[in-house]
């Protein structure tokens, strides 16, 4: 090494080649540079060595790349149709969710009766419609906290479309729904609940300010310095807060969370076959339904499981099936709206053409005064109608 470096540097560059580790490495060959006096004699020292230091960067920036690259977790699953998803708690031997699993199915027959530690998937056709049904392994206590999996079981869970808490009728079924809901309690899941009536929107200047923008939430009026206080405590300084509905004060909270998913849940409550399980499930249906607008009893040992199960979840999830038709006839594979969904939110779903060159659309609802009727883009569609779009 040059005599013109100086003491300092020349111990820099000491320390750097007892460097082990890369990272190591960069850092004190950055410091011996940083430290080697920038004149005509020291030009090379310093360019080699740069050129040195863009070398390790490169080797680091590579080992990054690698150890992040994409491992596909067993639990990350691939949506298609709607998404139910079914959990249950750790027990021996288990609720019943495989044995539905199939039944529904026709999936995973050869696991039933043993311990499943990833998810298995069917497919359930309802009238054309797709399901995806995902049996997930058992939520244990802590599974928010990452216990067993629960960290990758219950991110796929705030993904899902539908919760199906499933319950074994003859285990203790309150203690069974207590941990499924406080798991989801805990990972920020909130069941069959509507997101509050509120919207804040942070804004530059102003301090906070509050509005109360409907009949309802002209009751919550004397909210108003509280719901200030709450925005500020979080750290909000200016912002634009609107009411909607009825809300109360924990509404707010639950807005200034970002991490707050709503999902829609249903229990079905399994092995309806065995001892006293008939007089559990009435009582689980009076303690629960209020919660839960869906509770199902099944049996599959009897085969008992309601046959227009597809129905009812489209319903709750306020879904409706618009088949569509041509000169061939109709198709017997609906489309899924929303409810409220118009011609044109059909249209779009087919092809953005069907808009740009929209003439008229026909319909056929039966049941209906006028069977058969010419509409336009605006009509509000219902469950079953057959529509025909004509385009230019
Ligand atoms: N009596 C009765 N037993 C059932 C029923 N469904 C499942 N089982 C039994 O319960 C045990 C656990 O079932 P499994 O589907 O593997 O539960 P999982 O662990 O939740 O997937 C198995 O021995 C099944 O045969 C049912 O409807 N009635
Ligand atoms: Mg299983």
């Amino acid at each position: 090494m040059s005599s013109n470096i100086g003491p300092e540097a020349r111990a820099a560059y000491e320390k750097y080649l007892e460097a082990s580790s890369l990272e190591e490495k960069i850092e004190r060959l950055e410091r011996f540079v940083s430290l080697v006096p920038k004149h005509k004699a020291t030009e090379n020292i310093v360019a080699l060595n740069k050129t040195k230091l863009a070398k390790l960067r490169k080797q680091l920036d590579e080992r990054k790349k690698k150890s992040t690259a994409k491992v596909v977790s067993p639990f990350s699953i691939k949506k298609e149709g709607i998404q139910m998803i079914l959990l249950s708690d750790y027990n021996i031997p288990g609720v019943g969710k495989t044995s539905l699993l199939n039944y529904l199915t026709g999936a995973a027959e050869e696991t039933i009766g043993r311990f499943n530690a990833l998810p298995e998937i069917g497919i359930y056709e309802y009238k054309g419609i797709r399901f995806q049904v995902v049996d997930m392994p058992s939520l244990m206590e802590g599974a928010s906290r990452g216990k067993a999996n629960g960290k990758e079981i219950l991110a796929q869970v705030r993904a899902c479309d539908l919760i199906c808490i499933c319950v074994d009728l003859s285990r203790n079924v309150d203690q069974q729904i207590t941990l499924i809901l406080n798991e989801l309690n805990n990972a920020d899941i909130k069941i069959n609940k509507s997101p509050p009536a509120i919207d804040i929107e942070k804004t530059g200047s102003n301090n906070i300010q509050v509005f109360f923008l409907t009949k309802e939430s002209k009751n919550h009026i004397e909210l108003s310095d509280e719901i200030k206080e709450i925005v500020a405590d979080y750290g909000i300084q200016n912002a634009i807060v609107k009411v909607y509905g009825d809300i109360t004060l924990i509404d707010v909270y639950e807005t200034l969370n970002p991490s707050l998913v709503y999902k829609k849940a249903i229990i079905i409550a399994t092995k309806g076959d065995l001892p006293q399980t008939e007089e559990k499930f009435e009582l689980l249906k009076e303690k629960y339904s209020d919660k839960f607008p869906i509770i199902i009893g099944s049996s599959v040992k009897k085969s008992v499981f309601p046959e227009d199960f597809g129905e009812k979840i489209l319903d709750f999830l306020h879904k409706i099936k618009i088949y569509t038709m041509d000169a061939d006839g109709i198709s017997d594979k609906p489309l899924l709206l929303t409810e409220g969904s118009k011609v044109k939110d059909a249209a779009l779903k087919i092809h953005r053409s069907f808009v740009d060159n929209f003439e008229f659309a026909t319909i056929i609802r039966e049941g209906a005064k006028q069977k058969r009727k010419r509409v336009g883009l605006d009509y509000e569609l219902k469950d079953g109608d057959a529509l025909e779009i004509h385009t230019y």
